[in-house]
């Protein structure tokens, strides 16, 4: 049994040494200089290429390098391959913490002072008074902000796909839940899986359901989002503003009119960054478990994708 590492676009020299070194018996290849495809049972990936899935013959589970598993095209791989993602405490704890500082500082118009600032203006204004933060998705991330954001004294409502329980958030599933919850909403954080049910969900017909004042947290991923409506909404004051993590294309090209919008305030896709260590962790006790026999741990429910 052999592993391959498919992740592109980073330098995987440090990764494949530490995964080594948890899985001396375990012959890791990269993805560049395999020379037995056949051997491959388990895959560690990251945008692979497409073309990769129909080398595998022998291939038995492919683990995300995240916790989520939109870069992998799920209908191009046999139905018996399990797919696992990571999930992980630090992670969680990271996004929480994202969240909660981007609400606060939507809350106290940080950006109106970074672009005063520029102008050596001064003009305080008292925060806004809203309270109210809507998570679409409840998983392992929107709870863990749910936690934080009301630890911090805002009222959580969160939208999922089935119904839930929970004694920290009024929750909310399915389309009229959803239209429930937007009307109740001063900042809108989606927390959701990328699957063909969520992609550009938030569109105009979304967005004309917020008050004018709400705004958008996006730390799932960028093609949650309808650019065009999303521009448009902030263009003409039916959105006070927007922080977004995460973009349809990334690196964000240089000439994305969301860099200079003035409602925008923009991260490089660092909300919560995996740790390496915990990561890897993980992944090697996958291999393990695969390699004994054993059920694989954080599996995804390939129907749903997520
Ligand atoms: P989970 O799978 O744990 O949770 C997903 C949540 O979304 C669940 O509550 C699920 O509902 C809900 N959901 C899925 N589909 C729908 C739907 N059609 N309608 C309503 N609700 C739906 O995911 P995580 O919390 O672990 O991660 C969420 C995403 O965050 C990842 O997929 C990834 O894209 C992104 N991410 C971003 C990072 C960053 O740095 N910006 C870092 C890590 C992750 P139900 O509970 O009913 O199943
Ligand atoms: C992830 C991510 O899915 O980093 O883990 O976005």
């Amino acid at each position: 049994m052999s592993v391959l590492v498919a992740i592109t676009g980073r330098d995987n020299t440090k990764l494949i040494a530490k995964m080594q070194s948890q899985l001396p018996n375990i012959r890791i290849e990269q993805l560049d200089d395999c020379q037995d495809f056949a051997g491959v049972e388990f895959v560690l990936a990251w945008n692979a290429p497409t073309s990769l899935w129909q080398k595998l013959p022998n291939l038995k589970a492919v683990s995300s390098f995240g916790a989520g598993v939109d870069s992998i095209d799920l209908s191009l791989l046999p139905k018996d391959v399990e797919i696992v993602r990571i999930v992980d405490e630090q992670l969680a704890t990271d996004m929480a913490e994202y969240v909660l500082t981007h609400v606060l500082a939507q809350k106290l118009r940080l950006k109106e002072y970074y672009i005063k600032q520029q102008q050596s203006e001064w003009k305080p204004k008292r925060a806004y008074k809203y309270n109210q933060v809507s998570m679409l998705g409840f998983g392992e991330l929107g709870r863990a902000s749910a936690h934080s954001l009301v630890s911090n004294g805002f009222k959580v409502n969160a939208w999922s796909r089935t119904p839930k329980k929970s004694t920290i958030a009024t929750l909310y599933h399915g389309d009229e839940g959803l239209t429930d919850m937007l009307a109740q909403t001063d900042y809108l954080v989606c927390l959701l899986p990328l699957t063909s049910s969520t992609e550009e969900i938030i569109n105009k017909q979304l967005l004309e359901q917020l008050p004018e004042h709400a705004v958008i947290i996006n730390v799932a991923r960028g093609e949650h989002i309808v650019e065009a409506d999303l521009l448009d909404a902030l263009n003409n004051q039916r959105l006070r503003g927007a922080t977004l993590d995460v973009f349809a294309s990334e690196p964000l090209p240089s000439e994305h009119p969301y860099w200079l919008h003035p409602g925008i305030t923009l991260t490089p896709h660092c909300a919560a960054l995996s740790d390496l260590d915990s990561v890897i962790k993980q992944i090697a006790d996958n291999i393990l478990r695969l390699k004994a026999g054993e059920p694989l741990i954080n599996c995804i429910n390939k129907q749903q994708g997520y």
